[in-house]
């Protein structure tokens, strides 16, 4: 493997400040990985799981304090703070190193660095990015080797001798009050110091494919977006390709991998998180799947809710944070309908009925995304696929139909703009609270969010089939709390309509909001769906829509004279249509 010249001296400069004992550059090959899971093994940072039932499969128990994504720590640090905007923490980036570079200063004494050229998106693809970083955790190397493409085909990959995104990763002492995730865009460079949790120490997922690849997207002319992406194939065997932005911890993973309750339909994975899209030169918006594993949320995974996400983890997957049955197994709530006896709960401790949950509610699975059954055929096609529709979902238990279409690109974009959602256990803090998350990307904007709206408003002209864009909200409720929308396999009747609106077929009610389905235009043959329930579910509520643009407007405020006119214009447009 040959390294680029400043690859090697960005490496050198890396361990001048960490000071490891020795420097490894990763080759990304399997002898690679499994000595890396030989060393946990023997030094307890894995534990094995059931080799029968489980093969190749591994527990890693993370340190308490280190189990989610700390947004309250992570940092936008361009030269000028307007820059990062009023959504971002933002710290002067002399100051972030001053600060930082006092915990990586000797960080690595005693330890090994391990340098690890990743490439981001299919190999051979235009829109695939490299990265190179360094790590003193053998946890974080093993897990880049199943999230991302390690190896020659990285360096392989660059377009010059400096195109790479910079990350540099030391697990410090693991304190909070030594931690900090920090993001230079201008640089081209991260230092995350204090924590091995994935968000905030898999370089490649969180903090370059979206934070800096926003930024970098915004330069070069394309998104890089929180989104899955999914095919839907109709009986004819026809496909419609779809990305979907929905906040950390809200079924995502299970909508990429669903498995249709209708006859004859049935969806294909292409990604399940992170979507980078390019308006190709006959004006197709066409995206690629930047991972190639999943780093997927455990608890409430079941053959029910997801059944080819438990199919997949079956082997070859490093667990994380998850309780152990007595024949060491994997187990996490929601798994089996009963809780096995003899737990040992994530922390290693026997687990007792009324004790919290056995497993962490933000519990991990690691795996290579070709493990997965509804893996799609494409991909790692070079040329991403064709997107025909774009989904804004988010988990609001009232105000938000179950589905709605924007009227016109602009409009799609006031109202991914307009999301908000409850918070879930893949941040620290309070689960449950209402927060405006624009595009679920409230917590992975590397620049100023009002721009990254004029730059979503912008794309809109150069497309020449614009993809219609939806609001979904599989999580409504009735007012006894019950779930007014079975979701899961279920959602594929939102999906059909979705590809019935795009061929042009599909009938709608226009609305203040958008278009609803209008009444039988949603498959529910067979679904134990009541036609009131499905009224209710789909209720746009006048009184409920305009305190809810209240506070839109409130924070739109917030963003000052950067806020986009199109924006601003659909508020009140929206605000007009209900009478106010
Ligand atoms: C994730 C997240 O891990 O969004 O995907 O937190
Ligand atoms: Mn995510």
């Amino acid at each position: 493997m040959s390294i680029s010249s400043a690859a090697e001296k960005w490496v050198d400069e890396a361990a001048a400040l960490t000071k490891p004992t020795r420097t490894v550059w990763c080759d990304g090959s399997k002898a690679e990985y499994d000595r890396l899971i030989e060393d946990m093994l023997r030094d307890g940072t894995l534990l094995p799981l059931n080799e029968r039932t489980y093969p190749n499969c591994y527990l890693h128990r993370s340190h308490p304090s280190d189990v989610a994504r700390t947004e309250q720590l992570t940092y936008i640090c361009s030269r000028e703070k307007d820059d990062a905007g009023p959504t971002n923490n933002w710290m002067a980036p002399a100051e972030a190193k001053a600060k930082a570079g006092g915990y990586l200063k000797g960080a690595m004494k005693g330890r090994t660095m391990y340098a690890i050229p990743y490439l981001m998106g299919p190999a051979g693809s235009d829109m695939s990015r490299v990265g190179i970083m360094v790590t003193d955790s053998q946890y974080v190397v093993a897990s880049m080797h199943l999230m991302t493409r390690v190896g020659s085909v990285a360096i392989q990959s660059m377009r010059r001798d400096d195109d790479f995104i910079a990350g540099l990763h030391s697990l410090g002492d693991l304190s909070p009050e030594r931690r900090l995730i920090l993001h230079f865009p201008e640089e081209k460079l991260i230092w995350s110091v204090g924590s091995g949790y994935g968000g905030n120490a898999l370089l490649g997922k969180k903090c370059h494919a979206l934070r800096l690849a926003s930024a970098q997207a915004r330069e070069e002319g394309w998104l890089a977006e929180h989104m899955l992406i999914l095919g839907v194939e109709d009986p004819e065997g026809r496909v419609t390709y779809v990305a979907g932005a929905m906040p950390s911890a809200s079924g995502k993973t299970n909508l990429a991998m669903v498995i249709s309750s209708l006859p004859g339909w049935r969806a294909w994975t292409v990604g399940d998180d992170i979507a980078w899209m390019h308006v190709d030169a006959t004006g197709q918006l066409r995206a690629i799947n930047p991972e190639r594993g999943f780093f997927g949320v455990a608890p409430n995974t079941s053959p029910k809710t997801n059944p080819n996400g438990t199919a997949m983890v079956r082997s070859n997957t490093i667990f994380t944070n998850v309780a152990l049955t007595p024949s060491k197994e994997p187990w996490w709530e929601g798994l089996t309908p009963d809780v096995p006896s003899g737990l040992i709960d994530w922390q290693g401790r026997p687990w007792q009925p009324g004790s919290g949950p056995a497993a962490h509610p933000n519990s991990r699975f690691t795996v290579d995304a070709s493990q997965c059954p509804s893996i799609s055929p494409n991909w790692e096609d070079p040329q991403g696929v064709p997107i025909s529709a774009l989904i804004f979902g988010s988990r609001r238990s009232a105000v938000i139909p179950l589905v709605f279409e924007g009227f016109d690109w602009n409009h799609g974009v006031f109202l991914g703009s307009a999301m908000s959602t409850e918070t879930t256990a893949a941040i620290t803090g309070k689960v449950g609270v209402v927060r405006r998350d624009p595009m679920a990307m409230i917590p992975f904007c590397g620049y100023n969010m009002a721009d990254y709206f004029a730059h979503w408003l912008a794309t809109g002209p150069k497309l020449a089939r614009p993809p219609k864009i939806f609001r979904v909200n599989w999580f409504r409720r009735d007012a006894d709390g019950k779930f007014l929308w079975p979701g899961y396999s279920e959602n594929m009747r939102v999906l059909k309509w979705m590809v019935e609106r795009v061929r042009g077929t599909g009938r709608a009610e226009e609305t203040p909001i958008g278009y609803v389905p209008a009444p039988g235009a949603l498959d529910t043959e067979g679904l134990s769906v009541t036609p009131a329930q499905l009224r209710e579910a789909l209720r746009c509520d006048a009184g409920e829509w305009l305190a809810a643009l209240d506070d839109l407007g409130q924070f739109f405020q917030g963003f000052g004279p950067r806020l986009p006119a199109s924006i601003a214009k659909s508020l009140a447009a929206t605000r007009r249509k209900f009478g106010a």
